[in-house]
Formats: structure tokens, sequence, C-alpha cells
């Protein structure tokens, strides 16, 4: 049995997580313990999460735990999904932001490292999510910090789906496109590294133009689209892509593939600061944990935006550094 803490549990991606990881869609058909951390003001709309994962009646999930307390919460967990954050408030800047989150991700990893599993894998969605990843790595040192992740499948989804639609083609056809960098307006879809089929992807969508102009700024901007048109973030496709990043992580899905996600690199091959949580091609490990895929090319153009996304991650943990820790 594993134990799976989940944060921002009364939440709009843990609605749609939750049933998932109860259905067997992380585990298969190992035995599940969830435990749900929210607020204490969410108190009673968890009690009612909780009511509805009992009316599924699934079969893998041995037992639901409540709590606001993150230490409680996070008891001998082997498996962390960490969507709970501050969201920007009207006027906030995005630095606020930082400091806000700054402040949770603190207590989070620090409550982490008083009493999480020492191998847990500790997957930070809440948003913004690189940083927040650094800072509960920082205060987790007991932690395996090679286990602490960003989340950046979304982004790489949205890439996916966004290049078979131009090319034609189906989303299963296209492999190795990923997305570097920060979860952010800055972060780099790789159409480059791409392929579709057995070609590149720049020889079967040609149009260069479309690939660094509309292309990567779709990809940057499909967040906000949804926003624009549900009136909330998006929720459906971040449990999703939570899902499949912790299942590569664990070596039951996309095992010798290529796929995005926000990590610590040691011996970066990509000349990276290998303390940030930067999102690289990542490759899942026999075991678990993953490797950062050598040799991609970096051109002129994903060279430059890739530069600009780690500069942007410098200057996230420089502030909170100055201003928080
Ligand atoms: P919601 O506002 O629906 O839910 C967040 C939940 O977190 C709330 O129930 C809140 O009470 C709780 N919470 C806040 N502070 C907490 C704390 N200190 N401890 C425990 N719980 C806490 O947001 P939702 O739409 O579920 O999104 C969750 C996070 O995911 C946001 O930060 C959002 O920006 C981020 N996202 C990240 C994505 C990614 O690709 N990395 C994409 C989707 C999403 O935008």
């Amino acid at each position: 049995m594993k134990k799976v803490a989940v944060t921002g549990a009364a939440g709009q991606i843990a609605y749609s997580l939750l049933f998932r990881i109860a259905a067997g869609d992380l585990l298969g058909r190992e035995k599940v313990h969830l435990s749900l951390l929210d607020l204490p003001s969410m108190r009673q709309v968890l009690e009612g999460v909780r009511m509805e994962l009992e009316d599924g009646a699934y079969p893998v999930l041995e037992t639901i735990t409540c709590s606001s307390k993150a230490e409680e919460a996070f008891e001998g967990a082997d498996l962390v999904i960490l969507l709970g954050a501050k969201p920007r408030g009207p006027g906030m800047e995005r630095r606020d932001l930082l400091s806000a989150n700054g402040l949770v991700f603190v207590e989070q990893g620090k409550a982490l490292n008083r009493s999480a599993s020492a191998d847990a894998h500790v997957l930070v969605v809440g948003n913004p999510c690189n940083t927040n990843a650094w800072i509960a790595r920082y205060f987790a040192p007991r932690l395996n910090p090679l286990r602490f992740y960003a989340m950046t499948r979304l982004d790489q989804n949205r890439a996916i789906f966004l290049a078979s639609k131009k090319a034609g083609c189906r989303v299963e056809e296209v492999h190795d496109l990923i997305v570097w960098g920060n979860h952010s307006q800055t972060q780099v879809p790789d159409f480059v590294n791409a392929k579709i089929g057995r070609r590149a992807l720049c020889e079967v969508i040609q149009d260069r133009h479309w690939l660094e102009g509309e292309f990567v700024s779709q990809v940057r901007q499909r967040g906000a689209a949804v926003i624009r048109a549900r009136g909330k973030s998006s929720a459906g496709s971040a449990a999703e892509a939570a899902l499949l990043s912790m299942r590569s992580v664990l070596g039951l899905h996309d095992m010798g593939k290529a796929f995005s996600l926000g990590v610590t690199s040691v011996e970066n091959p990509y000349g990276i600061e290998e303390d940030l949580i930067f999102s690289y091609p990542c490759r899942g490990r026999e075991g678990g944990c993953v490797d950062v895929v050598r040799g991609w090319v970096l051109d002129a153009f994903l060279d430059k935006e890739i530069r600009l996304s780690e500069a942007e991650l410098v200057e996230e943990r420089d502030l909170l550094l100055r201003e928080v820790i």
C-alpha cells in the first residue's frame, strides 16, 4: 500500500485528481491511503470530498484521512502532490505571489522533512511551481533532493496537441516534444528536437516563422485562454498531467520516452544552474526517479529562450533568498 498525500485537496484540480487516484489511475491495483490536506477554513468542503470518495466504493482506496496540519498529513507519505497554493489576487504582482507562496512552501518543506518518508516523491503543481519546489526541497534536506519535481507536463501536452493539429497527425505520433525551463511565460516548447513519426517535426511543419511565433506563444498563453473561456483555470487537464508526471517518475508510464518535468539536474549537460528546479527532457529510471536526457541540440533560438527562462528562475530564487528565507 502507498500513502498518497494531496494538498489543496478541497480545490478544483483535486476534485478531478482524487477520484482518478481512487480508481487506480495512478498506481493500478496497489492499495492507496489518501491523505488530504487543506486549510482549516475548507474543512467542511474537504469533508464533502471525503464523503464522495467513500461513495465511489473504490476497491483500491483503503483509507482516507483529512487534516489541516501539514505534518500530520505528510506522516509516512510515499507520494506527495502539492496542489495547494495561494492564488494571485487582484492587483497582486508576480513577486507578491512568490513571497506569499514562498512562506507556504517553507512550512510545507519543513513539515515534509519532519514526517514524510525519506524516499518520498514530491510533485509540486501549485504556482509558481518551479520555485515552490525549490523552496520545499531546500527545507526538506532529509528527503532525496532528486525526488522534488515541478509539473510542466501540462505545457508539454498542450504543445503536443497544437503540433499534431498543425501537422494533421495523431497526438501519439508526436515524440520528444518537451518544454524547457520555468512553468511561466518564459517556458520553451522544444520543436527543434521533436519528432513526428520518424521525421523531425521541423521537416513536417516547415513553417519556422509559425513555430517560433504562434506555436510558442499559444503554448505559453493556453492557460490564460482556458481561464478566459471557462472563468476558472485548467483543472481536468492539470489532473491528467499530474497523474502522468507521477506515473512517469515511478516507471509506470513512458519508460524509454522523453517527457517534461522540472527537476534538479546534477552534472547538468546543458549548462543550466544546477541548483534550480528546471524543466528538462527527462527519462524514467528503473526503480523510480528520472535522468535528464543528454545530447539534445540547442540551436540559437532555443538557447536564447532557455537562457531567458533560466534567468527568470535565478531571479525568483534570489528574491526568495533576500525576502523570505
Ligand atoms: P483552487 O483555488 O481551486 O484550490 C487550491 C486549494 O488549495 C484551495 O482549496 C485552498 O484552500 C488550498 N490551499 C491554499 N493554501 C494552502 C495551504 N497552505 N495548505 C493546504 N491547502 C492550501 O486551485 P486549483 O485550480 O486546484 O489550482 C491549484 C494550483 O495549481 C494553483 O496554484 C494553480 O496556479 C496551479 N496550477 C498549476 C499548473 C501547472 O501546470 N503547474 C496548471 C494548473 C494550475 O493553474
